[in-house]
């Protein structure tokens, strides 16, 4: 263990040599330390950047999403003034004020080594430049990377996702005896950035429908200097018990500012549904609660659990105010870390705190992790974070490149608009009264 740990000590020196060449660069694009934390003005209800970070896009349906970007030496890519314009509506609908990655924390089984790869490692700086044929169909845009210079590495293109929805309206449906039926599609945003020997793709989706998805995909190459997990902390992946990959986790955070509407000030609330078994005859019943979440919290995952942002300032042509899900994907939950004990964060909006863990911009003695700013305040203006992790147990296919594992979580358009983007004319007029079937 004494070589490993010799080995990952050097490989983490030579990093923090490159981070601190760097910091100049991050912190003029963070806020100021002395800054005291100030409400942002509301959005525009559309991206009103320049053409160059500008992302505008029209799918199915007739669905436009716009928004702006622009580049953080540490964490990359963040999408600004976010908005949604389903076919019917006759401005966008603001839903995002800001959305980005905020954490990649690393940390190694045997305990030897840990990293920040996005505060921690040159992961903004190593943007990767991207071949035409990394982006099909799409166009990839120059990004601006202060202390290095233009890199081609931001792709914008569309996806094909199947079915958008299908309904064959036959006699059983009350219906017309037409089959209607729509091929979604997706815009798609994402940028490759390097930390160390991994590489992240860090993509960004939004549906026609309403959705809106982001993924984080590892792929590269294991480390070589953690080919040592001779403590049963590995996998071999060399012949027979040679090259034992050192396990290890990946816990990813994004940070979200919601705006829906135009506003800052949206509320949090949180479901749980309860099932009951029948005592005798019968089937079982099942009560759903809403909890009202009006302080800071530090959430946990749960069956039949789940969050929504709740406009503070609009409601759709049905008179519910409009909110987006978050729908976190498959996660497992690493107990090593305070920040990393929770699924999700919702904390109080201040300008400083923007990184999950390790965070850079606060006053010195500021607490530097999520999980301390989930400390009970009143949440007026709500920054969402979620968390998910993926613990790393290699396999001989890992090599070589690492075929790209994924870890996400979606938004879904909860009473945005008072029925499906998507519906065709024929059923525009079934809301809430569909034909009854014979
Ligand atoms: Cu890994």
């Amino acid at each position: 263990m004494h070589v490993n740990r010799l080995s990952r000590a050097r490989k983490r020196a030579t990093l923090a040599v490159a981070v601190s060449a760097l910091l100049g660069g991050a912190l003029s694009v963070a806020a100021p330390a002395s800054a005291a934390p100030k409400a942002p003005s509301a959005p525009a209800a559309a991206a009103d950047c320049s053409d160059a970070y500008k992302i505008e896009q029209t799918l199915d349906g007739g669905t436009t999403w716009r928004m702006c970007w622009h580049y953080n030496t540490l964490s990359g890519l963040i999408l600004d003034k976010i908005s949604y314009q389903p076919k019917g509506e006759a401005k966008p609908i603001p839903v995002l004020t800001s959305a980005r990655l905020a954490q990649v924390h690393v940390p190694y089984d045997d305990g030897q080594a840990e990293y920040d790869d996005v505060t921690g490692t040159d992961f903004g700086q190593a943007l990767q430049n991207l071949a035409p044929g990394e982006c099909p169909g799409g166009t990839i845009k120059t990004v601006k990377v202060p202390n290095r210079g233009e890199v081609k590495g931001l792709c914008t293109t569309t996806r094909a996702r199947g079915h958008a929805y299908r309904l064959n309206d036959d006699a059983s449906t009350g219906g017309s005896g037409k089959v209607f039926s729509g091929q979604g599609k997706d815009l798609l945003v994402y940028t490759v950035n390097k930390a160390s020997w991994y590489e992240y793709i860090t993509e960004w989706r939004f549906s026609s429908d309403g959705t809106i998805t982001s993924n984080v995909g590892a792929t590269g190459s294991l480390s070589p200097y953690d080919y040592d997990g001779g403590d049963d902390r590995g996998w071999p992946i060399g012949k027979g018990d040679q090259a034992k990959a050192e396990s290890h986790a990946h816990n990813v955070f994004w940070r979200l500012n919601f705006g829906l509407d135009g506003s800052p000030k949206a509320k949090v609330e949180q479901y749980d549904s309860k099932v009951t078994p029948p005592t005798g005859p019968g089937s079982p019943t099942t009560k759903t609660t809403r909890t009202k979440v009006t302080k800071e919290l530090a959430g946990d995952r749960k069956d039949m659990r789940w969050w929504r942002v709740v406009s503070g300032a609009g409601k759709n042509t049905d008179g519910h105010p409009r909110s987006y899900e978050i729908v976190p994907g498959a996660s497992n939950k690493h107990a090593g870390r305070p920040f990393t004990k929770h699924d999700v964060y919702f904390t109080q909006y201040k300008k400083c705190e923007q990184y999950a863990s390790n965070n850079i911009g606060c006053p010195a003695g500021s607490p530097d992790s999520v999980d301390k700013w989930a400390n009970g305040e009143s949440l007026t203006h709500p920054i969402t974070w979620v968390h998910i992790g993926f613990h790393h147990i290699a396999r001989d296919e890992d090599q070589q490149p690492m075929p790209v594992h994924w870890q996400g979580f979606s938004l879904a358009a909860r009473d945005v608009t008072a029925m499906s983007p998507l519906t065709p004319q024929d059923l525009a007029n079934q809301n809430g009264q569909p034909p009854m079937g014979g």
